[in-house]
């Protein structure tokens, strides 16, 4: 076990690498503010490290260079080809281009800082969650909310954490066909989730793309989820506002709503309160607001509430918003959303490194070629899982 934590030790000194290749590339873009943003690893090591690095990465090409300060620039400018070409690079898989995203990354940040700085400390945006289970009607209601938030002079962007798309092949979110309106908005910007990754990936590239809509002035980030497997609990840990949406559907079709989940959530709405669908939707409400009372709270000064809206009539969504600026306002004011968001950077950062470990655990030379067979043994019951565990845990820290 000493081995293998030694065998981690060194995958993280290796983002300790990038780092510090990261410094050296930042400097010669000249853009100084970087190793304020870096963290200090002692400054032999940056130096031994770096010097390492330099053999191993080509430097920014003239090319990349402008590559990179075009589309900084143009983010920050507002524009929108900029803000998809920059999350179309943090999306990518290409080893190089996402080294040139990171140093893109670092440059978003350090900017972010110094806005947030001006401001006082508060943040920038509003980053609120929107999940549900299929057919909720998250779309719809994005669409019209949307449009009224706009309207109102705000700019917002929408995007998706659709794990599900990887195996289904299309995307069920950021479904442009149900935001017609909103996707022809100048003040709106609606990203499809990525189509192809695991959740650890596209959550990732997601908290990325949140931090660009921010630096490209969009000052509300709403991000959908389908309610299925662990992405509403991925969405919870990126927003300052986990909203859950329910359709007055009867009590069993809710049944599966896992118990966990309505703990997350800040604000429960039942939607489609409309015509046949305002009396169900009535009853639910009632049944979650009874629900509420018997779940443990997420906050000190919070109390989550159940709201009815429909996104057919516009009913009840004006309030909905009064809400949320509720919940702003006072999650601010008692220090919760900062801290919040400080505990949701280390959630990410651990992540990160769960991810790649992983990552480098399955693609190691000393177990990629047991595994398969490992696998089997174990699903015909030949092997105990913590037996097979051991075995590929032995080798990799044996070759390592
Ligand atoms: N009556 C009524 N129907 C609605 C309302 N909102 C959505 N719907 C209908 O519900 C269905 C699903 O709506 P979507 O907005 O696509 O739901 P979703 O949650 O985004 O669905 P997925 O992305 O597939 O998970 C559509 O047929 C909508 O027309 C509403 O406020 N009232
Ligand atoms: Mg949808």
């Amino acid at each position: 076990m000493a081995r293998l934590a030694f065998c981690q030790l060194r995958t993280l000194i290796s983002s300790s690498q990038r780092n510090a290749w990261l410094l050296a590339s930042s400097q010669r873009l000249g853009t100084e503010k970087y190793p304020s943003q870096i963290p200090s690893f002692g400054c032999r090591r940056t130096l031994c490290i770096s010097a390492v690095q330099q053999q191993e990465v080509e430097p920014l090409t003239g090319k990349e260079q402008r590559l990179l300060s075009n589309i900084y620039g143009g983010l920050l400018n507002g524009q929108r080809a900029c803000l998809a070409e920059a999350i179309t690079l943090v999306e990518s898989a290409h080893p190089r281009k996402r080294q040139i995203a990171l140093i893109l990354l670092q440059k978003v940040l350090s900017h972010h800082r110094e806005q947030e700085q001006l401001n006082n400390g508060k943040p920038l945006a509003f980053r609120v969650g929107l999940s549900g289970p299929p057919g909720a009607g998250k779309s719809t209601f994005i669409e019209y909310f949307g449009k009224m938030l706009t309207e109102q002079g705000h700019k917002v962007a929408v995007l998706a954490v659709d794990p599900s798309s990887s195996t289904s092949g299309g995307s069920l979110l950021g479904d442009k066909t149900r935001m017609t309106e909103l996707s022809r908005d100048m003040n709106a910007y609606i990203r499809p989730s990525p189509t192809r990754g695991t959740l650890g990936g596209v959550t990732r590239t997601t908290n990325e793309a949140i931090l660009l809509c921010e630096s490209g002035g969009y000052n509300i980030v709403l991000v959908e989820t389908v309610g299925v497997g662990q992405s509403e609990y991925a969405v919870a840990d990126m927003v300052d506002m986990f909203v859950l949406l329910l359709p007055p559907a009867g009590g069993d079709e809710l049944q599966g709503i896992k118990r966990g989940i309505i703990e997350m959530a800040d604000l429960v709405t039942i939607t489609k309160a409309d015509g046949d669908l305002l009396i169900p939707a009535r009853k639910i409400q009632a049944e979650y607001v009874s629900a509420l009372k018997l779940l443990r709270k997420r906050s000190k000064t919070w109390r989550p509430q159940v709201i009815r809206i429909s996104a057919k009539t516009g009913e009840g969504i004006p309030e909905l918003w009064k809400k949320m600026a509720e919940f702003q306002n006072t999650m601010l004011a008692s220090g919760e959303l900062l801290a919040r968001r400080r505990s949701q950077q280390k959630v990410w950062m651990w992540n990160l490194i769960q991810e790649n470990v992983l990552l480098h655990f399955r693609n190691h030379p000393a177990v990629k070629d047991q595994i398969p067979l490992l696998e089997q043994q174990v699903l015909a019951g030949v092997l105990s899982p913590g037996h097979a565990a051991d075995v590929l845990l032995k080798a990799f820290s044996e070759s390592s």
